[in-house]
């Protein structure tokens, strides 16, 4: 009853923060996407490609809601609608 409540608990946490850390990747994702064909000015690509890798950044640190937060401005700029 222990071992298997504590199973639960732990697998219960895993699922919940990786799939939390997994929205990070999938921003990234339309951030590149989006990049290759975005019409924004030099001084917006610039700022969305700051954003993007400090984004990644914070997500590689494990500040997911940070990365989550970064990326959107990114997205902002490039009309990306998540
Ligand atoms: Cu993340």
């Amino acid at each position: 009853m222990k071992i298997s409540s504590l199973i639960v608990a732990s697998t219960l946490a895993f699922a919940s923060s990786s799939a939390f850390a997994f929205s990070c990747p999938k921003h990234m994702k339309a951030i590149d996407a989006a990049l290759a064909t975005a019409k924004v000015s030099d001084a917006e690509m610039a700022e969305v490609k700051k954003y993007r890798a400090e984004g990644e950044t914070f997500h590689k640190a494990g500040k997911h809601q940070d990365a989550l937060d970064t990326l959107a401005k990114a997205e902002k700029i490039l009309g990306i609608k998540m």
